[in-house]
This record gives C-alpha cells, structure tokens and sequence, in this order.
C-alpha cells in the first residue's frame, strides 16, 4: 500500500492584526496543512526577511510563506498554494473566486488608508506603536519616529487608495449572499467568504492579535458609520466565526459550535 506524501514544511511570517495575514491563515487552516507562524514586527523585521527572501531591493510585504524551498508571496498566491497543497477543495474554485477577492483587496487599501491617517492624527495610538521594549516615559518624545513610519506606510501604499472600494465590496457580499440563500456566497463555504468576511475587520474587527494592538489603535480600526451600515454582513461574519466548520485561529475564543 502507497504511504500518503509528508506535507512540506510551511512557515507563514505576517502580521497578527493585518487583514492579509488573517486571510492567509484562516485559508492555510481551512485547508487542514499544518504551519508555523511568525510575527513580523514592521521595521525591526524587515532586515532578516530581506536576507530569507533574498531580496535587497524593491518592497517587501507580508504575509510570505516558505513552502519547503519555495517562497510565495501574498495572500491570494498563499491561499491558491493552499488550496493545491492540500489536494482537497475546501477553498472552492479559485478562479470563480478571484473576482470576489478583488472586490476585498480594494476594500483592505482603502482600510489601510483610512487606519493609517487615523493613526497619524492619534498621538496616543502613535506612542503605542513604537515597540513594546520602549518605556512609558520615552514615548511622548520618540513620538516622531512612529509618525515617521507611519506617513512612510501612507505613501507606500496611497496608490492603492480608492474611496468607496469597501462599501462596494460590502453591498456585493450582501447581494451575493441574498442570491446564493445558504449563507455562503457560492452555496458551500469557500475562500470567496475567507476574502469578504476579512473586509469587516477594517471595520469592525474580532480577529484576536498578538501582540494585542493597544486601545487607541484599536480604535483607529473601527468603522461606526459602515459598521452600522452593514450590520447584517457583521452578523453573518460572527457566525462564522462562531462555527467551528468555516472557523480559525484567530477567533477562537467566538468558537461555539
Ligand atoms: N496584496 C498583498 C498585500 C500585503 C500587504 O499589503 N501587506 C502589508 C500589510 S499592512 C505590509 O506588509 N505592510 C508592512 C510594510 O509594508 O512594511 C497580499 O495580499 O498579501
């Protein structure tokens, strides 16, 4: 009898509290692969990153997964690596989903955007971006070098910025869940809702990050106007997060069912 093929090893660096990371790993979990995960910390990270990807020039975003020897980069690519490497369908078909996840990438630059002004206008949520080994009374005068980082993410991705992209994003999840009637956009649960239910947490988050985001920041990533717009798709996103089925990591402690 043939032995099934070991998994390759994936290592996934990202960030906890971004919304790519968050798609990356609820798909590398809906997939049922196995991976270790790390915590790339803006800045201080980015060196070491560099030297693994061998990359020295040119940007470098995260999530990244290292798939054996290979690396793949973004969270589309990681969740279609998903998908293959785990031989099983749980993703759902990714070329009929690719529209939705275009609909979502454009609703996350604009949340980044809008969290990133947010932040450069909060001077506390500022000092609570510096890193964790500063002390208290460090903080108000190293103030600066947040703000730096901050307006240095701003133009680095500005290009990206179209208003309107997420309540565009929003109205199509809804319609597609009126039309499809099973609660999922394309009938059974698929990266399609992955993709879409992230949306929300440029809005209304409850993906648990660790290191947990201090409370200013928090609140830089909240949406009252659109949360209360799109009450019924936060609904719908609590609910997945609440079934262990279409569930992952990061919403753990939502888990009931
Ligand atoms: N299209 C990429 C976008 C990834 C992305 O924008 N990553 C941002 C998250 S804020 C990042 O790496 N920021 C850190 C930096 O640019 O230094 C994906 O799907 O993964």
């Amino acid at each position: 009898m043939s032995q099934p093929e070991p998994q390759e090893r994936l290592l996934l660096v990202g960030e906890s509290f971004s919304p790519w990371t968050k798609k990356a790993r609820w798909a590398l979990e809906q997939s049922g692969l196995d991976y270790h995960y790390e915590e790339y910390t803006p800045t201080l990270s980015e060196p070491g990153l560099r030297w693994r990807m061998r990359q020295w020039s040119g940007t470098v975003s995260v999530p990244v997964l290292f798939a054996d020897r290979r690396l793949v980069r973004s969270s589309w690519n990681i969740a279609s690596h998903a998908g293959k490497a785990s031989r099983s369908s749980r993703l759902g078909n990714m070329a009929t989903i690719a529209q939705w996840d275009k609909l979502s990438e454009a609703a996350l630059a604009e949340g980044r955007t809008r969290v990133v002004r947010a932040v450069l206008n909060n001077d506390a949520a500022l000092e609570e971006a510096l890193p964790g080994f500063i002390p208290t009374a460090w903080r108000k005068p190293l103030r600066f070098l947040a703000r730096d980082a901050a307006a240095r993410l701003d133009r680095k991705y500005a290009h990206l910025y179209e208003q309107g992209a997420i309540r565009h994003a929003l109205e199509a999840t809804r319609e597609g869940l009126r039309q499809s009637d099973t609660g999922y956009l394309l009938g059974e649960f698929s990266y399609a809702d992955i993709t879409m239910a992230v949306v929300l947490e440029v809005i209304a988050p409850i993906a648990q990050t660790e290191p947990p985001l201090g409370p200013e920041t928090e609140r830089c990533w909240h949406d009252s106007v659109l949360a209360s717009e799109f009450e019924d798709l936060i609904r719908w996103r609590d609910r997945l997060a609440a079934a262990h089925a279409t569930s992952y990591s990061q919403f753990r402690r939502y888990q009931v069912a």
